[in-house]
C-alpha cells in the first residue's frame, strides 16, 4: 500500500522540511540538543562516550537526509542500480570517515574544542564495525566509498551479525579470541522494523496442477525465519550522493515467542525457537580463505540472499516493467561464491512463483549476475553435500540439477563424445558423498567471471576454471585489478600526507582522481618538501612507537627501519618465512663482535593479524612471533638493533595508523597463492617501500611504479608446481641458512620446543607446500639489499615519493569505473545542481 502524504498536506512538510547543520554554531547545537534529548545527559555529565554519540548523531542527521534524497532521486530516475552482494563489509570506523567525506570535519573539530573536547579523542571513542575477515570484506567497504564517491546508484547487503571478527588478545604469547559484542550503541544503523522478509526453510516440494492445467512446484518450509533490514548510510566523498548498506537480522517469525506453545506450558520450546531464529545472524564465520561446510554457515548463506533478493525483486515490480526488462533494471555482483544460491533463488522465484517459463527466466538470471573469484585455494572453494541442501533447501536442490542437467546437454551438443568433460565441469560432484560445486554455479548462472588481479585471472583460467574457457569462451572472463579508496587510505589515515600533496597537485582533486598524484614525481628533488615528506613519516612512525610503548611496554626507536607485515595469518602468506628469517638475523647478529654490530642499521619487525580460531598451525606462528619477541627485546646485545612486535588485534583503525608509519611492508605469499592483496597498495600509496613475492597485484604495483622501487625476490608461479613435485619425489634439503634456524628452535631458545616442531616439520619432513625453503635464500639475500638502500636516505626517500606519485592506478574508483563499464552497464546519476547538499572543501 503506499504510504505517501496527499498532494494537498504537502505544503505543510515542505514548510517545515529539516535540514542538518550549516556551520560550527549549527554543529554545537546539534551536538548538545542531542546530550540531552536523545542521551538525555548534561554538561555535568558528559564524557568523551556521550560526545562521540552525539557528534555522530549530528553526522549521521545530515547524512539520513541525503540518503533519503539520493534515494529519492534514484527512484525517480528510474535507472538501472547495481547490488552488491557480501557476506562481509569490514567498514572500520564511520564518524572520521562521515566528517571527512561530508567536509565538515573542521566544522566539527572547531566546535567540539568549544564544547571541551579534542576530536581525535571522540574519533578514538569509537567502536570500529568489524563485520569482515580481511581483504574480502574490506574490498567492499572501498567498493561502497567509491561507488557513492563516484554517484552510482548502488545498494550493499549483508548480514547485521550480532557478533563481528573476534577480539584478539595475547596472553602468554598464544592468542586468545574474545567476542566482538558491537551492538550496544551504533548511532549509524537505522533499523527498518517494517521491512521484513520470511524466509523458509527445511520441508518438502510437491507439484500441484494450476487452473490452467500446467504444473507448478510449490515448496512448503517446515521452518520459517524473519529478516529485520538495518540501513547504514554510506556517504559519498565530495557529493551529496549518499547510497545504503543494509544488513539482515533474524529474529522469530512468530513474534518475541511463540505464544501457543508459552500458553500450553511448552515455554522452553518456545524460547528455543527465538533463539535458533535469532542464531543465524549472531556470529561471522572467523575462517579466511577457508570453507568449513557447517550447515549454519549454509543458512545464513540463504537467509541474506532470500531476503536480499526479495527486496530487489520487490523494487523492480513497482516500476511495472515487463520481466525481460529486468537485467536493465538490476545487476547482481556476487562477492566470491558465498551468495551463489541468489542465482538460484530468482530462478525460483521467476518459474515457481511468478510462472515464467525456464529458458525465459533462466536468460534473466545470466544476465543479471556477475560473480568475482577472490582464491584459487582449493581449501577456499565452497562445495556443499547434495544431502544437506536436500535438507535444508530441497527445492533449490532440484533447481540446481535441473540448471546442471540443461547446461551438460548444451556441453554435450558442443562437444559430443567427451565424457570426462562432463564429469569435469559438472556443478554436481560425483564424489562420496556428492557434493555442489558453488564456483561453478556461479559460473555458469553468470554472465562474466572476474578474478581480482592480472596473474589472479589469467589462473583461474588456466587452472581451476580451465574447462570453462573450453566451453563459454575466453570473453566471459575477465579481469578487474583491485583498488582501495584513497579517501580512507590517504586523506584520513595520513592526513598530512593528504595535505603535502594537496599543496603540491593544486588542491584535493587527486583524492577523486588518483592519477593526479603524478604531479608530485616533479618535486621529487625539492628539498623543502622532501623535508616535509621525511617529517611527516617519521611524525608517523613515533606515533606507533607510543602505541607499541602503551600496549606492549616496549620501546622502539622511531628512527630504526620499520619492517611491517600485517594480515590475516596463514600458511600460504608465509608469516612464519619472516619470523624464521627475523630468527637468522638475531643469530647472525649474536655472532657479530659488538663493533661489527654498531655497523648495523636498526629493525623493528611488526606482525599483527588474527588467526581462524580453529586453525592450529597459524597460531602455533602467532606464538612463535611472541616467543622470539620476549627474547630479542630484552638482550641486551641486541639493544635497539632488533626489536621484535606482535601488535594486538589488528584491524581496521589499527591499520590506519600502522600502514603510513611503515618503511616496508612483507607481501611474501607464495607465487600463485595470493588473488591480489590490497594492503599492498595500501603500504606504497603512504609512502612505505614493499618486499614481496611475483604474486596478485605485486606484479601491477611493479609494473606502474618501476623495478627499481620495490624488493622483489622468490620463485614464480609457473615454477612453483615442479618445486613441490621435486619436493615430494626427489631429495629436498632445507636451505643451510635455515636449517641453523631450526637448529636455535629446536633448541630451546624460544621456549617450547613441542609447540613449534609442526612448523619446522612441514618444511623439512611434509613437502614444504608453500617454498619457505626454496624461497629463504633470496628473501634474506633481499632484505640484505633492503638494509642498503635504506642507509641511503636521499635515494629511498626519492623511491617513496616516486613511488607515492605512480599509484593512481590503484584507486578503487578505477576499478569500480571498470565493473560499472565492463560488467555492471550501469551509469552514474548524479545530484541535482539545486540540491542544498553543503560538500567537501
Ligand atoms: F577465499 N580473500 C579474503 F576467496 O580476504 F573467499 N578472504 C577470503 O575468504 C577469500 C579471499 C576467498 C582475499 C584474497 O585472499 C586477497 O588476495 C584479495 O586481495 C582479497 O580477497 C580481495 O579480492
Amino acid at each position: 500500500i503506499e504510504a505517501s502524504i496527499p498532494e494537498p498536506q504537502r505544503e505543510a512538510w515542505i514548510k517545515h522540511q529539516v535540514s542538518g547543520f550549516k556551520d560550527k554554531d549549527g554543529f554545537e547545537q546539534e551536538v548538545v540538543r542531542h546530550v540531552e534529548t536523545t542521551l538525555a545527559r548534561s554538561m555535568f555529565n558528559c564524557d568523551e562516550s556521550a560526545a562521540y554519540s552525539a557528534c555522530s548523531l549530528a553526522f549521521r542527521d545530515r547524512l539520513i537526509l541525503e540518503w533519503n534524497r539520493t534515494q529519492q532521486r534514484q527512484t525517480f530516475a528510474d535507472s538501472k542500480r547495481l547490488y552488491y552482494l557480501s557476506l562481509e563489509f569490514l567498514m572500520g570506523r564511520a564518524l572520521d570517515n562521515a566528517m571527512l567525506n561530508i567536509g565538515k570535519k573542521d566544522v566539527a573539530k572547531a566546535g567540539l574544542a568549544e564544547l571541551g573536547f579534542r576530536i581525535e579523542d571522540v574519533i578514538e571513542e569509537e567502536h570500529d564495525a568489524a563485520l569482515g575477515n580481511g581483504g574480502l570484506g574490506r574490498l567492499a567497504a572501498c567498493f561502497l566509498d567509491s561507488l557513492a564517491s563516484l554517484n552510482f546508484p548502488a545498494w550493499g547487503y549483508g548480514l547485521r551479525y550480532r557478533y563481528g571478527i573476534f577480539k584478539q588478545e595475547i596472553i602468554g604469547g598464544y592468542q586468545v579470541e574474545v567476542p566482538d559484542y558491537w551492538l550496544d550503541f551504533n548511532p549509524w544503523e537505522f533499523p527498518r522494523h517494517d521491512v521484513t522478509v520470511d524466509i523458509g526453510f527445511y520441508g518438502h516440494v510437491h507439484k500441484d496442477m494450476d487452473e490452467s492445467g500446467k504444473t507448478v512446484t510449490h515448496w512448503e518450509p517446515r521452518e520459517v525465519v524473519k529478516a529485520v533490514a538495518f540501513d547504514m548510510p554510506i556517504p559519498g566523498y565530495a557529493t551529496p550522493s549518499t547510497n545504503n548498506l543494509r544488513l539482515w537480522s533474524s529474529k522469530a517469525a512468530s513474534g518475541e515467542f511463540d505464544f501457543q506453545k508459552f500458553n500450553n506450558g511448552d515455554y522452553e520450546s518456545s524460547v528455543a525457537d527465538q533463539q535458533r531464529a535469532e542464531t543465524i545472524s549472531a556470529v561471522l564465520y572467523p575462517n579466511d580463505n577457508l570453507e568449513r561446510g557447517k550447515e549454519l554457515r549454509l543458512k545464513q548463506q540463504y537467509f541474506w540472499v532470500a531476503a536480499s533478493l526479495y527486496d530487489i525483486v520487490r523494487r523492480f515490480k513497482k516500476s511495472r516493467r515487463a520481466w525481460k526488462e529486468f537485467p536493465e533494471q538490476v545487476a547482481v555482483q556476487l562477492n566470491d561464491t558465498h551468495p551463489t544460491l541468489a542465482i538460484v533463488e530468482l530462478q525460483r522465484i521467476l518459474i515457481d512463483l511468478e510462472g515464467l517459463e525456464w529458458d525465459e527466466a533462466w536468460n534473466i538470471v545470466v544476465n543479471t549476475f556477475g560473480y568475482t573469484n577472490h582464491t584459487v585455494l582449493p581449501e577456499a572453494l565452497e562445495k556443499w553435500s547434495v544431502s544437506l541442501f536436500q535438507h535444508l533447501l530441497p527445492r533449490h536442490l532440484q533447481i540446481i540439477y535441473d540448471i546442471n542437467l540443461f547446461f551438460l546437454q548444451s556441453v554435450e551438443r558442443r562437444f559430443p563424445n567427451d565424457r570426462d568433460l562432463l564429469r569435469r565441469v559438472s556443478i554436481i560432484e560425483e564424489s562420496q558423498p556428492k557434493m555442489v560445486r558453488m564456483a561453478f554455479l556461479a559460473i555458469v548462472g553468470s554472465h562474466k567471471v572476474n578474478g581480482v588481479a592480472e596473474l589472479h585471472s589469467d589462473l583461474i583460467k588456466t587452472t581451476i576454471f580451465k574447462d570453462f574457457v573450453t566451453v563459454f569462451g575466453p570473453d566471459k572472463f575477465t579481469n578487474v585489478t583491485n583498488g582501495i579508496t584513497p579517501r580512507r587510505w590517504l586523506h584520513q589515515a595520513n592526513p598530512r600526507l593528504s595535505e603535502l600533496i594537496a599543496s603540491k597537485t593544486g588542491g584535493h582533486d587527486f583524492l577523486t582522481d588518483l592519477t593526479l598524484l603524478n604531479k608530485i614525481e616533479l618535486y621529487v628533488n625539492d628539498k623543502e618538501f622532501r623535508k616535509q615528506w621525511a617529517e611527516i613519516k617519521h611524525a608517523n612512525k613515533v606515533r606507533l612507537a607510543q602505541h607499541i610503548k602503551a600496549s606492549t611496554g616496549v620501546t622502539v626507536n622511531p628512527s630504526a627501519l620499520f619492517d611491517v607485515q600485517v594480515k590475516r595469518i596463514h600458511e600460504y602468506k608465509r608469516q612464519q618465512l619472516n619470523i624464521f628469517g627475523v630468527i637468522h638475523r638475531y643469530l647472525t647478529l649474536k655472532a657479530m663482535t659488538p663493533e661489527e654490530r654498531q655497523k648495523q642499521l636498526p629493525r623493528v619487525s611488526i606482525f599483527g593479524g588474527k588467526a581462524a580460531p580453529g586453525y592450529w598451525m597459524a597460531k602455533q606462528i602467532i606464538h612463535l612471533i611472541n616467543n622470539v619477541g620476549s627474547v630479542v627485546n630484552k638482550d641486551k646485545d641486541i639493544g635497539d638493533l632488533l626489536k621484535v612486535i606482535f601488535v594486538e588485534d589488528y584491524n581496521v583503525s589499527k591499520a590506519e595508523m600502522i600502514i603510513p608509519a611503515s618503511d616496508i611492508s612483507e607481501h611474501i605469499s607464495t607465487a600463485g597463492t595470493e588473488a591480489s592483496g590490497t594492503s599492498n597498495m595500501k603500504f606504497v600509496l603512504n609512502g612505505g617501500l614493499i618486499i614481496g613475492t611475483c604474486d596478485g597485484a605485486n606484479i601491477e604495483i611493479t609494473r606502474e611504479i618501476g623495478e627499481n622501487n620495490i624488493f622483489l625476490f622468490g620463485n614464480l608461479a609457473e615454477d612453483v608446481e615442479d618445486l613441490r613435485h621435486a619436493h615430494t619425489y626427489g631429495s629436498h634439503t632445507v636451505d643451510p641458512d635455515l636449517a641453523k634456524v631450526f637448529e636455535a628452535i629446536e633448541k630451546g631458545m624460544f621456549g617450547d620446543t613441542h609447540d613449534f616442531a609442526g612448523m619446522i616439520s612441514a618444511v623439512r619432513d611434509h613437502g614444504d607446500y608453500y617454498l619457505i625453503s626454496d624461497d629463504f635464500r633470496s628473501y634474506i639475500e633481499t632484505h640484505a639489499l633492503v638494509d642498503e638502500a635504506y642507509r641511503n636516505q636521499e635515494e629511498w626517500i626519492t623511491k617513496c615519493i616516486t613511488s607515492v606519485a605512480r599509484m593512481g592506478f590503484f584507486s578503487s574508483d578505477r576499478c569500480i569505473n571498470e565493473y560499472a563499464e565492463g560488467i555492471w552497464n550501469i551509469e552514474p546519476l548524479h545530484a541535482d545542481k539545486s540540491a542544498d547538499g553543503v560538500r567537501a572543501d
